[in-house]
Parts: structure tokens; C-alpha cells; sequence
């Protein structure tokens, strides 16, 4: 019973203080006696690692591709969020609506300490891609982490019906797009010491670990990502730039919209009976990836909702 009560009190002590590092230094001694400790333990964990992270993130330029929407979008939140002192971040998409939509709700929720960019940028136009880093204002020129989001999947056509401006959309955006921003912000990173520092988050699927039937060409794109992210790492084995993957399963966003060329109601019967992710719970491993100390790279992830366990392998409640 005593020792119940130290442990509450230290634990509402340790919400009265701001500092991580005064709390670690104050309370380590007594975790390591007190049999309560790994609750305490535990609220100095959550505390150290959200501060650090922020820390970490805190000054940096970010560039997300595909920000207007579902995980980009989420992204950006996320990253203001974690580090709302001082972070830029550079929303590019192809609808600017949405971005400046966004950049607007940011500032309303962070205040000023975040800044935003808004760009207009379709990745599949190569001369876009090429003149972006040069286009930036100055203050905007330093990335130090690229998510390269942008992404999309068209149809459900099996060879040999599957339409040939389909297969373009999806092999332009998914995979010549993020090599092509890849190379484009490779020599920001490759102008610092140690052969360089960044981050490369680039976003897979499950689609590209396990081809499924109805898939075809987007699963070979993200299969297309997957191969040419592990190469990059290889290449890069010098530096001190991060290649990361983050290959999402099942997330909820516009993603089958677009799939089923905007019908709504077979975009729905996609997720009918399932829980699936959102696109907040990607947001938070990538910006978990951005924020882990230097020397640690968060090379690969898979991420499933607890009902899924492959493309095809789903429980539904229906
Ligand atoms: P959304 O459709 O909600 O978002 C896709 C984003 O990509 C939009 O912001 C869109 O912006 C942008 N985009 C599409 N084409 C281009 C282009 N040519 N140039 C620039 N931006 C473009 O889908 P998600 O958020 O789900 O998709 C994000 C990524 O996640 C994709 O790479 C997708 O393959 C991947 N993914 C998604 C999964 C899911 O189940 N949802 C699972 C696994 C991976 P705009 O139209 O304004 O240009
Ligand atoms: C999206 C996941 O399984 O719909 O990349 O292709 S899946």
C-alpha cells in the first residue's frame, strides 16, 4: 500500500513537470527500487521518447508528395503536431485547393511555428519534378526529409483487358514519380558531411510484397518501389542518409474512390464488414521513422489492421 501511494504521487509529480530530462534525472533512483516502477517507468518512456522525437524533428524541412489527401494529409498533421515549434513543411499535390486547405488548418491548429508551402506538383510530369528544388524559395531549398507519398491504383482489369492509359497513370506517378523526386532531392542531401544526411520515406504496400489477382500493375509498382528503395539503401551505405519504407495495408481514404474511377458505393463495399486503418495510423509511423535518432533506420514496416493478414486474406464481420 505504501508503495502504491509513491507510486501515484510520483506520478502525478511527474505531470506537474515539464522538463524530460529534470524528470528522468529526479525519478530514475527511484524506479529502480520501487516495485510500482514500471508504471512509472512507463509515463517517463512516453514522455522521453515524444520529446526527443519532437526534438529530433524540430528545424527540419520536410517535403510530402500527395499531401491533399488520406496519408500525405495525415502526414503533414502529424509532422506540425509532434514538432509545432519550428518545422517547415512543403505540401505539394496537384489539386492546391486541398493544400492550402490544409496549410489553413494547420496554422489554426500549431500557430505560426510551423511553415508551410504550398506546391503545385504533378509527379508524373518529369519537367515539374525537375524544376521543383530549383523553384523553391531559398528558405525552402534546405529538405531534410522527402515523403514520397504520392500514389494511386486504376481499375480492377485483369490481362490482356487492362487499359493502356491505366497502366501509364499508375507506373508514371508510383514509380518513375518518386525515383524521379528521389533523384531530384538526393543532392540537397548529398551536399552535407559524411556523404550526406536525409531522409527518404518512400511509401510501398502490402500490394508490392503480395501480388493478388485484379492488381496486377499497381502491385508491380509497388513491387517497382520496393526493389528500387533497397537498392538506394545499398547505394547510399556511406552516408548518413535514412532509405525507409513504410508498406501500409488496408487504410481507409481515397484510394478506392479513385480505384473505381469515383463510384463511391464500390469504393465503400471495399471496406464493408472491416475495420480499416486510417490514415492518421500511417501518419504516425512515418513520423515516428523521421524522428528516430540518426544512427537508427526504420528500414521496412508492414501494417496491417488486426482483421487483415494478407490482400486477400480479410476477416469481415458481415
Ligand atoms: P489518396 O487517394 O487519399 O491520396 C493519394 C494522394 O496522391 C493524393 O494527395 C493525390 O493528390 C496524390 N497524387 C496522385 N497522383 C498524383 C500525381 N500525379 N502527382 C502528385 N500527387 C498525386 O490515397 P492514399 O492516401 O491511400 O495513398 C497514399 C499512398 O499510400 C499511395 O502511394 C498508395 O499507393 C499508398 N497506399 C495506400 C493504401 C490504402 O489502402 N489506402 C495501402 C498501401 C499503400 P492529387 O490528386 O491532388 O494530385
Ligand atoms: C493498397 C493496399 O491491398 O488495396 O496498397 O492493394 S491494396
Amino acid at each position: 500500500m505504501k508503495h502504491f501511494r509513491a507510486g501515484c504521487n510520483s506520478i502525478r509529480f511527474l505531470r506537474r513537470l515539464t522538463s524530460t530530462e529534470s524528470t528522468l534525472s529526479i525519478l530514475t533512483p527511484f524506479t529502480q527500487t520501487n516495485p510500482f516502477s514500471c508504471t512509472v517507468q512507463a509515463a517517463i518512456s512516453k514522455r522521453t521518447m515524444a520529446t526527443a522525437m519532437a526534438k529530433r524533428l524540430e528545424g527540419k524541412t520536410i517535403v510530402i508528395t500527395g499531401a491533399s489527401s488520406g496519408i500525405g494529409r495525415s502526414t503533414a498533421k502529424e509532422f506540425a503536431r509532434t514538432a509545432p515549434k519550428d518545422l517547415k513543411l512543403i505540401l505539394t499535390a496537384r489539386r492546391v485547393d486541398s493544400l492550402n486547405q490544409l496549410a489553413q488548418e494547420i496554422e489554426e491548429e500549431v500557430g505560426d511555428g510551423v511553415k508551410t508551402l504550398v506546391v503545385k506538383l504533378d509527379v508524373s510530369n518529369p519537367e515539374e519534378v525537375k524544376n521543383f528544388v530549383p523553384s523553391l524559395p531559398v528558405e525552402f531549398q534546405e529538405i531534410d526529409v522527402l515523403v514520397n507519398n504520392a500514389g494511386l491504383v486504376k481499375g480492377v482489369a485483369k490481362a490482356p483487358e487492362i487499359a493502356p492509359e491505366d497502366i501509364d497513370v499508375m507506373f508514371s506517378t508510383n514509380v518513375t514519380g518518386l525515383i524521379n523526386m528521389t533523384q531530384a532531392v538526393l543532392p540537397v542531401f548529398q551536399k552535407r558531411s559524411d556523404g550526406g544526411r536525409g531522409d527518404i520515406i518512400n511509401i510501398g504496400s502490402i500490394a508490392g510484397r503480395e501480388p493478388y489477382p485484379s492488381g496486377s500493375i499497381y502491385c508491380a509498382t509497388k513491387a517497382a518501389v520496393k526493389s528500387f528503395t533497397e537498392a538506394l539503401r545499398k547505394e547510399l551505405i556511406a552516408s548518413r542518409i535514412r532509405i525507409i519504407e513504410i508498406d501500409p495495408g488496408q487504410v481507409e481514404t481515397e484510394f478506392s474512390v479513385v480505384r473505381f474511377y469515383g463510384d463511391k458505393h464500390k469504393a465503400d463495399a471495399v471496406y464493408a464488414g472491416c475495420e480499416p486503418l486510417t490514415p492518421d495510423d500511417i501518419a504516425e509511423v512515418i513520423v515516428f521513422a523521421a524522428g528516430r535518432r540518426e544512427n537508427v533506420v526504420i528500414a521496412d514496416t508492414l501494417i496491417f489492421p488486426s482483421h487483415q493478414a494478407s490482400p486477400g486474406h480479410m476477416h469481415r464481420s458481415n
